[in-house]
């Protein structure tokens, strides 16, 4: 990693003036002040109206929030007016990209100076030759950049559950350099690579190996010297060496520090670090003519088969998450601060890993992880195959950048490459060329394997796979790393959830020489969407913590599984995905814009040390219930509280509720919630500092609704549906449909929609509806309903009918990345019905072959006025094919 001195333009500003040169090498962004376009070619750029952004910057920002399917893949274009100073005409100067989703072309002044392919990968390109340099003071000189995302066979990743988005989307760095300077070609690395051959708890062994240029037109003596500082800034150690570089020369070296003692070892729990800093001095002139500093960690670290993964002679069970690089409304184009807080996200739930995955990310991401002690695992993205020359390449120099630009890291332990490579094997049918697809896969696995051990021999190296193990055996990738991580989804795509634990089993039994990596697991979410009755697909809070409480357990009972990893910290975008939450993956523990769901709120309470107390669901704050009876008009629902502590007190409205034992970290409670204000106080017994309060708005729904205690108000209804919607915006919830009782409310006739040939599907559509975010109520669906009926009291009423239609004649239902049974189209029906409301017609001939279009929502509102005791029914007359209802609102206005 560069040193970054920043300077702030003032002091550069009078460094330049005052005519000084300055000392070294100094390094400062410019990211402010660029002019973007996008477009095709330069030719439309020319003429193409440019735009004044700032890096980092995507031109994807809103392609995730948009609910259209796909984003812009293609060419963007930046350019930026650089001021340099006449005195760098005898220095070296670099543009320094921290990452160009996908591939960048790199000008000064219309002279191509550089291009990179790849777009999670530092590159460095050096543009003295191309300067123009005035007498005296600044010239200017033109920037232009132009990056592409296009879809590309040949440039990995070329499938995955995210999106490859475009820009100059990390920080871009100025890079002012001595002619006398660490090596500054050398794939955008500082040019020293620091490994340590030998630690224990009493000394070390320290080797700092590198190349040094002299470019400069005459022979030079140098003084190269490495400092070993304490994080308090004391000298550890120091090494010195007088070298004589010729004009022009690059001199490569070795310096080892055989004898240190009593240093402080790197751990999660004591994450001390050390800094090495190298310098080259004149040996005539005693002037500093560069320096670069790198992160230094002492650790050792060892995984086993059968006892898993030891740190410092201690075993240490690893348990993570993965990360992806994106943020509401921002794309992948984020400050640093933003990386750094999921870092430390993951540190405050108890976390001690992050893979990395499924591409390198930030360097502030791999700087935390050395800060905070959270060990890492980072990825080359070979994601998808081509069997190509082109492919193979590119795979092998992103590989090598990787492991060479994080390479100093004490944090990282693992290169990772490749992800679940046979998920969608090609030639099913033509045996001679899969073998031939599987030999070339195989042999790129290898040479991959090869150059990691080669440029790193103390790391592990890591296939992550999907759960296909006999497949990935036969294949040979498993045979491959050092180390096999396996992307398992047992309870979820399939299976069941104790299917997770005998493949755990099945692993060590047939594989009993691999140590084992859980790389993945995790469950759909959406945090809106509430079942007190759970099953799998249905996307709700409650059944991904029975997926969770299920995998925590199988990875903590058994001794041997190395790591497990959540699939994810957050959820993510992705354009493949439709379903709830539209282009979003909902595996993440905690929201798109990182709010906690409950699985968050689980690890804490089970990996955490401090004294931790959280109350589940508190943000469904606002709840609606149907009484326990007309007279006891008290709704009891579940209340889960979260802690670490081995019980727990719930009050509830002051009273103490009751005091419960935690079990895996959760205590059960079954809260009786009044109509209005219900605050629930969580302590642990004995204390009252550690202790969370929840205020729950809760609205009770009397049985009947005509009940003078509790006036009706509202009623929202989802039809289809057996689970609980909350919109956090309009605060309003959607109950399950029930069927009519007389006095109360619900359906008359008709079935719940199931999507054909879909198995993973629990309700409804699993289909983006466009254009609402109510994508659960649209998507869940009454067919051939007779009635909906409310027993209301008189009054003013405003009636929502909400309907969409969910068969298509064209679209297929499966959704390609989902791992699991594939879907072909359902049967189209014609279908055409009118609609009364208290006999009265309101829609005629509501129909799919005009108004009703398939993923569209059609919502109207009517206004009832109930002047007798005939409360309201909604009648569906249909007149071709089947009646449909997908949701159902009604508001008392007066
Ligand atoms: C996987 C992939 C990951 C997906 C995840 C999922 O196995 O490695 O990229 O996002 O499954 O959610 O399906
Ligand atoms: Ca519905």
């Amino acid at each position: 990693m560069y040193a970054r001195i920043l300077f702030n333009t003032f002091l550069l500003t009078l460094l330049l003036q005052s005519g000084l040169h300055a000392q070294g090498r100094f390094s400062s962004t410019i990211n402010s002040n660029w002019l973007f376009t996008k477009g095709d070619t330069a030719q439309k750029a020319v003429g193409s109206v440019w735009q004044t952004v700032s890096i980092p910057h995507t031109w994807n920002t809103q392609d995730v929030l948009d609910d259209e399917p796909g984003y812009y893949r293609g060419d963007g274009w930046y350019k930026k007016t650089l001021y340099i100073p006449a005195g760098w005409k005898d220095r070296e100067v670099y543009l320094y990209f921290e990452g160009a989703g996908q591939s960048a072309d790199v000008f000064v002044n219309g002279k191509s100076v550089g291009k990179h392919q790849g777009g999670y990968t530092f590159f460095s390109v050096p543009i003295s030759s191309a300067l123009r340099f005035a007498q005296s003071g600044n010239a200017t000189n033109d920037v232009v950049v132009r990056v592409n995302n296009s879809v590309n066979e040949n440039l990995p990743p070329i499938m995955g559950d995210y999106n490859i988005f475009g820009g100059l989307y990390r920080d871009v760095y100025l890079n002012v350099l001595d002619k006398v300077h660490f090596d500054a070609d050398n794939q955008a690395t500082s040019g020293i690579f620091i490994t340590t051959p030998q630690v224990n708890a009493a000394s070390a062994v320290v080797q700092v190996k590198g190349s040094f240029v002299n470019g400069t037109g005459s022979s030079r003596n140098l003084i190269v010297s490495h400092r070993i500082l304490t994080a308090e800034g004391a000298v550890l150690a120091e090494q010195k060496k007088t070298v004589k570089a010729n004009a022009g020369q690059k001199v490569d070296f070795v310096q080892d520090f055989k004898d240190i003692k009593g240093q402080r070892l790197w751990s999660p729990d004591d994450p001390y670090l050390y800094r090495v800093v190298s310098r080259i001095t004149d040996a005539a002139t005693g002037q500093k003519l560069d320096e670069v500093s790198n992160p230094l960690g002492f650790r050792w670290y060892a995984f086993s088969a059968s006892e898993g993964f030891s740190l410092n002679g201690n075993s240490l069970k690893l348990i993570g998450t993965s990360r992806h690089q994106d943020y509401p409304g921002m794309g992948n184009a984020l400050p640093d601060a933003m990386h750094v807080r999921d870092v430390e996200l993951l540190k405050e739930m108890g976390g001690n890993f992050l893979r990395v995955a499924h591409y390198p990310q930030d360097p502030a991401v791999l700087q935390a992880c050395d800060r905070l002690g959270i060990l890492a695992s980072v990825e080359t993205p070979v994601m998808g195959f081509t069997d190509s020359e082109a492919f193979a390449s590119s795979a092998k120099q992103q590989h090598r950048e990787i492991i060479r630009q994080t390479y100093n890291h004490p944090s990282v332990i693992i290169w990772s490459y490749m992800n679940e490579m046979l998920l969608r094997v090609p030639f099913a049918t033509d045996s001679t060329k899969q073998q031939a697809y599987f030999r070339h896969l195989t042999d790129l696995a290898r040479e991959l394997e090869a150059m990691a051990r080669q440029e790193d021999p103390a790391r592990y190296t890591l296939i992550p796979n999907h759960g296909a193990f006999d497949l990935y055996n036969k294949v040979g990738l498993t045979k491959i790393p050092r180390l096999v991580g396996w992307n398992l989804y047992q309870g979820w795509y399939g299976g069941t959830l104790e299917d997770f634990g005998k493949f755990l089993d099945m692993h060590h039994r047939e594989l009993p020489d691999k140590p084992v990596l859980i790389t993945e697991f995790g469950a759909d979410a959406d945090n809106r969407i509430h079942s007190f009755s759970p099953i799998r697909f249905d996307k709700s809070v409650e059944y991904t913590m029975l997926f969770h409480q299920a995998y925590l357990k199988a990875i903590l009972d058994r001794p041997f599984v190395a790591a497990g990893m959540i699939w994810n910290l957050t959820e993510f975008n992705t354009a493949v995905r439709a379903e709830t939450l539209p282009n979003i993956n909902p595996k993440g523990i905690m929201t798109y814009d990182r709010k906690e769901k409950d699985p968050y709120r689980f690890y804490k309470a089970n990996l955490l040390k401090a004294p931790y107390i959280q109350i589940g669901s508190k943000e469904w704050n606002r709840r609606v219930g149907t009484a326990e009876s007309e007279s006891q008009l008290t709704c009891s629902q579940p209340v889960v509280v979260f802690s670490n502590q081995p019980t727990v007190t719930l009050t509830v409205q002051g009273k103490v509720l009751g005091t419960a034992e935690t079990k895996q970290g959760m205590a059960r409670f079954t809260v009786p919630f009044v109509n209005g204000l219900n605050r629930l106080v969580a302590t642990v017994s004995g204390s009252t500092v550690v202790s969370d309060q929840a205020d729950i708005m809760f609205r009770v729904l009397p049985p009947t609704l005509k009940n003078p205690q509790l006036p009706f108000d509202e009623l929202n209804v989802s039809l289809g549906d057996s689970r609980f919607f909350f919109d956090e915006k309009t605060g309003q919830n959607w109950l399950p449909e029930q069927v009519y009782k007389p006095g109360s409310w619900g359906y008359v006739g008709g079935k719940q929609y199931v999507m054909k040939n879909n198995s993973r599907v629990s309700f409804g559509s699993g289909r983006n509806i466009l254009g609402t975010e109510l994508d659960p109520i649209y998507q869940t669906q009454r067919t051939g309903i007779e009635q909906f009926k409310f027993d209301v009291p008189t009054g003013d009423y405003e009636l929502v009918l909400h309907f969409a239609e969910l068969i298509s004649k064209t679209v297929n239902n499966d959704i390609a990345f989902n791992l699991g049974q594939r879907a072909v189209p359902e049967v189209y029906i014609e279908r055409s019905f009118d609609v009364l409301i208290n006999g009265q017609e309101v829609i005629s001939g509501l129909s799919n072959s005009d108004v009703l279009k398939t993923d569209q929502p059609v919502a109207t509102k009517f206004m009832v006025s109930v002047q007798n005791q005939e409360g309201i029914t909604v009648s569906f007359n249909v007149r071709q094919g089947e009646t449909v209802l997908n949701g159902i609102q009604l508001k008392k206005i007066r």
